[in-house]
């Protein structure tokens, strides 16, 4: 219910202003103005053209309905989007080149069909021939003086306009176009993950207990589990590696246990944490409940078969009678695919409900991964950036919290590699900022430990032969 009201509220038009360019010469008039886009327009379009951000240079009921006032705002200002409003339509054309005497380019051209947007490839054309000519196939143009947009039978088909070829219109927009991350964000972001890389690489277990924190993956199928870990030892390779094999089944990809050391590219060390890869949750065949309790309690050896009828047990060859405090899980990270939260079956809520129970007794703090946030409808790569303060992000960390009860400040973000081939160093903040949060929780689960249980009072209890 409450992202249906989100989205409700999105839809009405937008009451807050954009940022107007230092370079244009408007007048107070034109700052403090709204657009008529609404939020979830601007999102969409934010999307559809690769991430940007616009700018307010120009609205006609402000400057003019005047081909030269539009001119003169708006040329040369780099790439532009015009949007333009009809009582029943919101139309517009992307323009990516915008200046006389360089090559034209092919423009976009689209229209919202509710908050869809209906485009098509166009062109090439530039500013001009959208306002004094046309374009060669005579898709678009636009006649400010007297409120109306000509369009071929072509153009109102594709963006199924049900129109006549020259529509009223009431108001004009054109916004400057840039790239939502200039160069001054994304060294921030390098910076970043230059800091969290270190952090991590120089990480050391509390109070010393362990070399490795052992971190278990825990989810329902194909929710991503293998892909973090790939994720994660991409970052450190220094390029995308694809280990684990990932993909969608619906009984599970994974049916091994996995416990995966990573060596550090930079040198060839052995970082202080292994990922372990499970098989995935489900209502019917997935990872039992007793073998989550021994995974957690150490029993459990790297490429265990699982088989979902018969859970691992001390006759199985390999398993591990006398697990150290090594080989115990210290922090589970339950993970779940952000955009099917809503969706997760009374059954898989139980079950996750149990398996945290358990956990509880054993003094694991569970945190949640959230993953495909890249893929969730209203995010923009920018917002990436600043992921948790994403409002669509907030709500799906409010649906875990109230279906499963885990605290906010454990729901985690992460964005996996999916068909990259190439590092994306927003993703990897995402995923180590994640990962450092685990590594903290691990702590946490060290420096509560009964002293019984941290082998401490065995390695200082004088041996037999010390003793005589
Ligand atoms: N867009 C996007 N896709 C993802 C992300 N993480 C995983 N995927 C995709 O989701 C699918 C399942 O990923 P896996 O890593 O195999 O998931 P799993 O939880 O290990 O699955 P099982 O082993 O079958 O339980 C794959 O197609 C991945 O490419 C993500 O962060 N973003
Ligand atoms: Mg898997």
């Amino acid at each position: 219910m409450p992202l249906l009201f989100f989205y409700a509220c999105l839809a009405v038009q937008r009451a807050t202003t954009l940022s107007l360019s230092p370079r244009t010469d408007s007048t107070n008039r034109l700052r403090n103005m709204a657009t008529r886009l609404t939020w979830l327009q601007e999102k969409k379009l934010q999307n559809c053209l690769g991430g940007k951000q616009f700018s307010l240079l120009y609205r006609a009921s402000v400057c003019g309905f005047s081909d030269k006032n539009l001119f003169s705002k708006c040329y040369c200002q780099g790439p532009i989007l015009i949007v333009i409003y009809s009582s029943d339509h919101v139309l517009g054309i992307y323009i990516p080149q915008n200046e006389k005497n360089k090559t034209r380019v092919s423009c976009f051209l689209f229209a919202f069909e509710g908050t869809e947007i209906l485009g098509c490839k166009i062109g090439p054309g530039i500013l001009e021939d959208f306002i004094y000519y046309y374009t060669t196939k005579r898709e678009l143009k636009i006649d400010l003086p007297n409120k109306k947009v000509n369009m071929s039978l072509d153009t109102i088909e594709k963006l199924k306009l049900s129109q006549h070829q020259t529509m009223s219109f009431e108001e004009c927009e054109v916004f400057r176009c840039e790239d939502l991350l200039d160069t001054r964000k994304i060294k921030g972001v390098a910076e970043l993950k230059e800091n969290l890389l270190s952090a991590i690489r120089t990480y050391k277990p509390s109070r010393d207990l362990v070399h490795q924190i052992r971190i278990l993956l825990l989810g329902p199928i194909g929710t991503g589990k293998s892909s973090f870990f790939n994720a994660v030892k991409s970052v450190f390779q220094g390029h995308v590696t694809h280990q684990a094999l990932v993909g969608s089944d619906i009984t599970g990809i994974s049916k091994q246990y996995r416990t995966y050391s990573i060596k550090d590219g930079k040198n060839g060390k052995s970082l202080p944490f292994i990922l372990c890869d499970s098989m995935g949750l489900s209502e019917e065949e997935g990872l039992c409940m007793e073998d989550i309790l021994y995974i957690l309690k150490g029993h459990v050896p790297d490429r265990y078969q699982f088989n979902f009828m018969k859970p691992i047990t001390p006759a199985h060859s390999n398993y591990i009678d006398f697990p150290l405090l090594e080989d115990r899980i210290h922090c589970v990270a339950f993970v779940f695919d952000a955009n099917s939260i809503e969706q997760l079956s009374d059954e898989m809520v139980a079950k996750v409900k149990r398996a945290r129970r358990e956990m509880t007794k054993c003094g694991v703090a569970p945190v949640v991964l959230l993953t495909c946030v890249d893929s969730m409808d209203l995010i923009t790569k920018g917002d990436l950036i600043d992921i948790y303060k994403c409002m669509p992000v907030k709500l799906k960390q409010e649906e875990v919290h109230k279906k499963l009860g885990f605290a906010l400040s454990d729901i985690l973000v992460v964005s996996n590699y999916t068909s990259e081939w190439d590092l994306d160093p927003i993703k990897d903040v995402l995923n180590l900022s994640a990962l450092r949060q685990m590594l903290w929780a691990a702590d946490d689960f060290l420096e509560d430990l009964p002293l019984e249980e941290t082998g401490i009072r065995e390695k200082h209890l004088p041996s037999v032969q010390e003793k005589k």
